[in-house]
C-alpha cells in the first residue's frame, strides 16, 4: 500500500530520474515470499554476526521477513529479504559443522541454553528448505549510481520503513542515501551493493509498504544575518512542493554523526 504517493507524479514534480535497476543488488523480479508467521529458521544475530541463532518469523512485508531471535526480547526485531544470505533452514548450521548460539542479550542464564534450544525446536514449525532462495543476486560490477538519482531505501533507524530517497553523494564503492523530506536526520552511507536499497517501484512490485516523503523543507537554511530577505516559499509548512532535483549542497556530514536540529527564521 503506497497511500497517495505516486513515483510517476513525484519524478515529474522533482524533475529527477530513477536509478536504473542495474545499479542495485536486487533481483529484477522480486523474490517470492512463501514464509508464514510462526515459522522458525536460522539467522545471523545482527548484533553479533559471527553467531547463528534460531529466529521466528513474526511478520511479513513484501519480500521481507520480520524476525525475532528466540530467547531474545521483542525490542530487537530485524528485517531480512527472503533471498538474504543471512537466513537459512534449520539444520544448516549443524550440517556445516557449526553450533547454534544464544542471541546477544539471551534472557536466561547461559547455562540453560542447551535445554532452551531443545525445547524451542521441539515441535517447532520449521520453514521448509524449498522456500529459501539459493543465493543472493550478484553484486553489480561497479558503482553506477549518480548524484540526484531516486531510489527506495530502508530507513535504518526505523527498519520496517522503506522510503523515497535520493543519492546525495557517490564516493568510491559508497553512496550517500538521503531521505526525501527529512533534512538529513535519517541519511546514511552504504555500499552500492547494499541489500537495503531498491529501485523505484520495488515496493509496488513486492507489496511492501512505501512511506511517503517527509514534509520537512528540502535544502538548507540561508546564512543567518539577513532576516526578512528570505522569500516566503522558503518557510516550512506552506505546502510548497519540494524543490526540483537535488537540493542545494548540504554541509557534509560524517556517517553516523548526529546533526544539530535546525531552528530559526527560515
Ligand atoms: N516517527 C518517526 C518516523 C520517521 C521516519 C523517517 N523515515 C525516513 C519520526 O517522525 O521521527
Amino acid at each position: 500500500y503506497q497511500g497517495h504517493f505516486s513515483w510517476e507524479k513525484y519524478l515529474k514534480e522533482t524533475g529527477a530520474i530513477a536509478a536504473p535497476a542495474h545499479c542495485f543488488r536486487q533481483s529484477t523480479t522480486p523474490p517470492v515470499n512463501e514464509f508464514k508467521a510462526g515459522m522458525k529458521l536460522e539467522a545471523q544475530d545482527p548484533r553479533n554476526t559471527t553467531s547463528t541463532c534460531i529466529a521466528t518469523v513474526v511478520g511479513l512485508t513484501g519480500s521481507r521477513l520480520r524476525l525475532r531471535l528466540d530467547g531474545s526480547d521483542n525490542k530487537n526485531d530485524f528485517w531480512r529479504l527472503v533471498d538474504s544470505s543471512e537466513i537459512q533452514p534449520i539444520g544448516s548450521c549443524e550440517k556445516n559443522g557449526g553450533m547454534l548460539q544464544p542471541p546477544l542479550g539471551f534472557r536466561l542464564n547461559a547455562s540453560s541454553w542447551p535445554m532452551f534450544l531443545l525445547k524451542t525446536l521441539n515441535g517447532a514449525e520449521m520453514a521448509p528448505a524449498r522456500i529459501f532462495h539459493k543465493e543472493e543476486p550478484p553484486a553489480p560490477e561497479q558503482n553506477s549510481f549518480q548524484v540526484g538519482m531516486k531510489l527506495e531505501a530502508v530507513d535504518r533507524k526505523n527498519p520496517h520503513f522503506i522510503c523515497p530517497a535520493t543519492v546525495g553523494e557517490v564516493r568510491g564503492v559508497e553512496v550517500l542515501v538521503t531521505f526525501d523530506g527529512w533534512r538529513g536526520a535519517f541519511d546514511y552511507y552504504c555500499r552500492y551493493d547494499s541489500r537495503d536499497i531498491f529501485p523505484v517501484g520495488w515496493c509496488a512490485l513486492t507489496g511492501d509498504n512505501l512511506q511517503p516523503p517527509g514534509t520537512k523543507a528540502f535544502g538548507v537554511p540561508k546564512t543567518l544575518g539577513a532576516p526578512g530577505l528570505l522569500p516566503d516559499s522558503s518557510v516550512e509548512g506552506t505546502g510548497t512542493p519540494p524543490t526540483p532535483g537535488r537540493p542545494p549542497p548540504q554541509k557534509k556530514r560524517k556517517p553516523g554523526r548526529k546533526k544539530t536540529k535546525l531552528s530559526g527564521p527560515w
